[in-house]
């Protein structure tokens, strides 16, 4: 049963989704050499001081990498300037083993420095940037689960080295039921000395990120509070523009620009400033190109705040009191996942502004899976969270997420009236209102006439996505109601979609193929005629009509002929 009505596994997405429009080129992986960081450190003075690594573990890691001359060639310390580390063949199966722990190459972030330099990967422009000489005070809240010594303390460094002493309040680590054993008094004992008030608090059993972050927010006694990841590196200049940003209107919540630093290798890769957060109809955060219009309104300033739909959910700083007015988090969600996309729904709706500051970047260590457990299923908890926003936050248009899925039709969103009642009392708007202000380009269409099974009339067979990808060919299957890759929009731009996918004919006789909807007519323009029931592409006039025996596993493009063969029905919801 896999692919169909699996929810997405956590970390599945990486920073540029495959299928977005975002050319490969834009992601600039060339880092000029100028520029360095402050306070680098010798590596022996802070890689391995302590923390979660053996004695033996660590003599490994001595004789092989810092003393063998062939490895360290001529190349210098490990990952210095955000440089990629390279594992020589002899320790390929440590690192292996070392990779499972963490879900990152945990030997490749054990060899480089905890303060290790990174390039200023800023635009040019942002760098003679002024900023109010008086800007709030900002507490860092970093919230982990089993996370490891070098990544965590490697986030507190860079935070500790590239912001300015006295924007920079204190540091707050909440440990969410860890279990292991150097994140307990060894991490308390470490971070005592550091230079920067640090402290650790600790959930009392396993709560999850979003209640972790909560905790956390709670001692916060700056003016703003910025939350990160436990595997983030801050590069030079990334917290100016973002407090500067709340000053001017402190209903402004705003993210840094979340560069990648490889799971492989542990390069520090810039990413795009053309892209922004979207989502699909799972509900699941994605990465799309920033469409024209945002760009036009920035007046085509790359360095200019970008309004986002959404958000990534990790990092970001906001007002530590508009924090609470808006509502802080749902503590009804679980573990991970859902946050995100509520919190930045409820941004927009109720009032507040939601930006990523391009001058500001931060480094993240985007993983393929998640290292850790989610008590009681990974599936149950992150529908779940997905439940509650769409209950609370998406009005009619919740049925594209439970279209999606079986699963998310059963999860149980559990009691959301606290959060009904605050969109009541902040007097929030609409879905619609998002939509049509915030994102007019959402795949989530503003108006339509059907959403669910298109069948055909004769063979009572329905159109089906396969699971297929983009430019493939729309299938037609057995109608099983059960609404996934059965289920269609029919909307008022006359567009047959599925979540991303439109169905689009380039020639008269077809095939259909399944195209990235493109929003603009064209190949995507299709008639239907409730009446007489067929479907009928505008561009090339002809009809869809039902597959034949010899393919029967995708509908025709052929002239019109108002044989049943052609007629579609657009009629059933799917079961619920
Ligand atoms: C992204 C966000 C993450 C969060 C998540 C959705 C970024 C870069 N990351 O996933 O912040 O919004 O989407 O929920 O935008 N953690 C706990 N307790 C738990 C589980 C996780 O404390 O039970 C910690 C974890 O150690 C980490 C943070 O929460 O520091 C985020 O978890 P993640 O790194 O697995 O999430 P990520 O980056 O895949
Ligand atoms: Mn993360």
């Amino acid at each position: 049963r896999a692919g169909e009505y699996d929810v997405e596994l956590p970390n599945a997405e990486r920073l540029v989704d495959d299928n977005q429009l975002v050319d490969d080129n834009e992601i600039n992986t060339e880092k000029s050499l100028d520029g360095d960081s402050a306070g680098v450190q010798p590596i022996m003075g802070q890689g391995f001081a302590s923390g979660g690594i053996s004695m033996t573990y660590r003599s490994i890691l001595l004789k092989k990498w810092f003393q063998a001359p062939t490895v360290r060639e001529a190349k210098g310390k490990p990952g210095e300037m955000g440089k990629p580390v390279k594992i020589p063949a002899d320790m390929k199966d440590l690192m292996k083993e070392k990779f499972k722990e963490n879900q990152f190459n945990l030997l490749a972030s054990d060899m480089i420095s905890l303060n290790r330099s990174l390039t200023d990967v800023r635009h040019d422009n942002c760098r003679h940037k002024h900023y109010p000489s008086k800007l709030p005070t900002t507490s860092i809240v970093i919230v982990f689960h089993n996370e490891a010594w070098t990544t965590l303390l490697r986030t507190v460094w860079s935070v500790i080295n590239r912001s300015p002493r006295s924007l920079l309040k204190e540091i707050i680590l909440v440990d969410d039921a860890s279990e292991r054993d150097f994140l307990g008094k060894q991490l308390e004992d470490y971070v005592a000395k550091l230079p920067v008030r640090t402290f650790v608090l600790r959930t009392e059993k396993r709560s999850g990120l979003i209640r972790a972050r909560l905790l956390g927010a709670e001692h916060v006694t700056g003016e703003v509070i910025t939350f990160l990841d436990a595997h983030c590196e801050c590069t030079e200049g990334w917290l100016e523009p973002l407090l500067a940003r709340i000053v001017q209107n402190r209903r402004t919540v705003v993210c840094p620009i979340i560069d990648v630093i490889s799971d492989e290798t542990f390069e520090y890769i810039t990413a795009s400033d053309s892209t922004w957060g979207g989502f699909n109809w799972k509900l699941n955060f994605r990465w799309y190109r920033v469409p024209q219009r945002e760009m036009a309104r920035r007046n085509n300033d790359r360095t200019a705040p970008l309004r986002t739909p959404t958000m990534a959910g990790g990092l970001f700083s906001i007002d530590k009191d508009y924090f609470y007015e808006i509502g802080s988090y749902d503590e009804g969600m679980d573990i991970w996942g859902g946050e995100n996309l509520e919190m930045s729904f409820r941004i927009w709706q109720c009032g507040g502004i939601l930006e990523i500051i391009p001058c500001s970047h931060v480094g993240h260590v985007f993983r393929d899976k998640s290292p850790y457990t989610f008590p009681g299923g990974v599936a149950k908890i992150v529908l779940h969270n997905a439940a509650r926003v769409a209950e609370v936050w998406l009005d009619e248009w919740r049925d594209f997420y439970y279209a999606m899925s079986t699963g998310a039709r059963k999860a149980s969103a559990g009691d959301v009236s606290d959060r009904k009642n605050l969109r009541d009392r902040l007097k929030c708007k609409s879905f619609r209102w998002y939509l049509e202000n915030v994102y007019p380009e959402s795949l989530m269409p503003l108006d339509y006439y059907y959403l669910g099974e298109i069948r055909n009339a004769e063979t009572e067979t329905c159109l089906d996505t396969m699971g297929r990808k983009y430019n493939e060919k729309v299938g037609i299957s057995y109608c099983h109601g059960l609404g996934g890759n059965q289920v269609f929009a029919y909307t008022k731009r006359q567009q047959i979609m599925s979540d991303d996918l439109c169905l689009d004919a380039s020639s008269s006789n077809g095939p259909v193929n399944m195209v990235r909807c493109h929003n603009m007519g064209g190949n995507q323009e299709w008639v239907y005629d409730a009446e007489e029931k067929w479907i009928r592409h505008t561009n090339t006039g002809q009809c869809l009509q039902r597959a034949t025996r010899d393919d029967a596993s995708t509908p025709l493009l052929r002239p019109c002929n108002y044989t049943k063969g052609q007629q579609w029905l657009m009629e059933s919801k799917f079961k619920w």
